[in-house]
């Protein structure tokens, strides 16, 4: 058992040596590097194959020649040295073949950079925004963007003692809760940046992978050539969680985009935020108040007006829905009993911000503090839920907090 535990540990090693074990298990790809799915990504692979093939008649000519000599000349033969010091002719010829080599495989290589640049002409323009730990997807002009995590399934087994085993776990860290959508035939254009520490946006059957780097945004863009789920990662070690933040891209017919694209439209903007929670009848003015961040006069407005609505959900729904927030967005750090990783994170568990008043806790939520990242793209809903939760778990005094309450914080 003991040995078998070794090897398995080299296995791992080995597969984290050569070229990321993950990286290659979801492409499909076994030893090459994926063909993908875009003309660029078939252009990168073929010049790939290219350089490899120069690489592999060199490697044959060198070694080949090697090995004849160390054979067909060895000492017991009685082989004598030859002798060729300062042969001019012999020092223009290695030199000489190399660089007609090298600027055989640079010439295809600028092309194919050239093209990979020139962003003109798009159809589509997307920004991409990396967040520790996550994506935000914002459709230029279109006024839809949401945020990308990983999926719930993929986080809770990934939790230390989660008793699941992850092999159940379908596409295990490598789904999202909600994909990024593209039409395909169109150029579509990334813009790519970060709102904290540097990521890379990496979707290998594009051939994409661009740092996003806070203050700047770099370009890219992509056609792709037929529908399908395409994964990626981020590529940039990004903190503790780095691994934990996939990508994942699903690829429409036109027709099939326009009209996702015109859904999520007419849900306003908090889309992607609000749906997973909204499950639980909710009262008309706290409806309002966690839509959008546009309706904020009406939810100030609101609790007044509606003073018995403004009762909102009752405990349990709030507490439920709270475990799920906390499970998905805070369970890293402030670990599942509550317990933190004192010093760095602290418990919640009797904690004085949590004990004191109600406010403390929203505004930490909404606004992050030091190491402790803000929350504002979580709905108002999932915030009074969280918030609720972390109240009234873990022995703590036992608070509840509505949407209202969170709206009204926000301003
Ligand atoms: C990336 C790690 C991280 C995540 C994720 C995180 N926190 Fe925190 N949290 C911290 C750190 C660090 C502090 C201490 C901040 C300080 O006071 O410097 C903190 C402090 C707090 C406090 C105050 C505790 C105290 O006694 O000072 C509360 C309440 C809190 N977090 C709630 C939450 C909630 C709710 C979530 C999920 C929505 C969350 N945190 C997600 C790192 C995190
Ligand atoms: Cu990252």
């Amino acid at each position: 058992m003991q040995k078998m535990l070794g090897w398995a540990r080299v296995g791992a090693l080995v597969s984290c040596l050569f070229g990321s074990g993950s990286a290659l298990a979801y492409t499909g790809a076994k030893w090459n590097l994926p063909e993908g799915v875009t003309e660029m990504s078939h252009e990168v692979h073929h010049l790939h194959m290219f350089v490899f093939w120069i690489c592999v008649v060199i490697g044959i000519v060198v070694f080949g020649a090697m090995f004849y000599s160390v054979f067909a000349h060895r000492k017991s033969k009685g082989a004598v040295a030859a002798s060729f010091h300062e042969s001019t002719l012999v020092e223009i010829i290695w030199t000489a073949i190399p660089f007609v080599i090298l600027i055989g495989m640079a010439i295809p290589a600028a092309a194919t950079l050239v093209k990979m640049d020139d962003t003109h002409n798009a159809d589509i323009n997307i920004k991409i925004t990396g967040y520790q730990w996550k994506w935000q997807y914002e459709y230029l002009g279109e006024d839809v963007s949401y945020f990308s995590t990983l999926a719930a399934e993929s986080n809770r087994a990934r939790q230390l003692n989660s008793g699941i085993d992850v092999y159940t776990v379908p596409n295990y860290l490598v789904d999202v809760d909600h994909p990024l959508v593209l039409p395909v035939g169109k150029k579509i254009r990334f813009l790519i940046t970060s709102n904290d520490v540097i990521h890379a946006w990496w979707v290998p059957a594009f051939a994409v992978k661009k740092d996003a780097i806070p203050g700047y945004i770099n370009e890219v863009w992509t056609k792709i050539d037929e529908p399908g789920t395409f994964r990626g990662v981020c590529a940039e070690l990004c903190g503790r969680d780095h691994g934990f933040m996939p990508i994942v891209v699903k690829a429409l017919p036109e027709d099939e985009f326009k009209a996702w694209l015109a859904e999520q439209k007419s849900k306003g903007t908090e889309v992607a935020s609000a749906a997973p929670v909204a499950a639980a009848p909710v009262p008309a003015a706290v409806a309002v108040a966690a839509a959008a961040p546009a309706a904020t006069e009406v939810a100030a407005a609101a609790p007044a007006a509606a003073a018995p609505a403004a009762a909102g959900k009752s405990k349990d729904e709030l507490l439920a829905a709270g475990e799920k927030v906390y499970k998905t967005n805070c369970i890293a750090c402030h670990q599942a009993g509550g317990t933190g990783m004192p010093p760095t994170f602290p418990p919640l568990a009797g904690s004085k911000v949590v004990n004191g008043p109600k406010d403390a806790v929203i505004q930490q939520v909404l606004h992050g503090k030091n190491m402790m990242p803000p929350f504002p793209q979580l709905s108002n809903d999932d915030i009074a839920a969280v918030t609720s939760y972390v109240h009234s778990s873990w022995g703590n005094k036992g608070e509840i907090v509505q949407a209202g309450d969170v709206a009204a914080a926000r301003k």
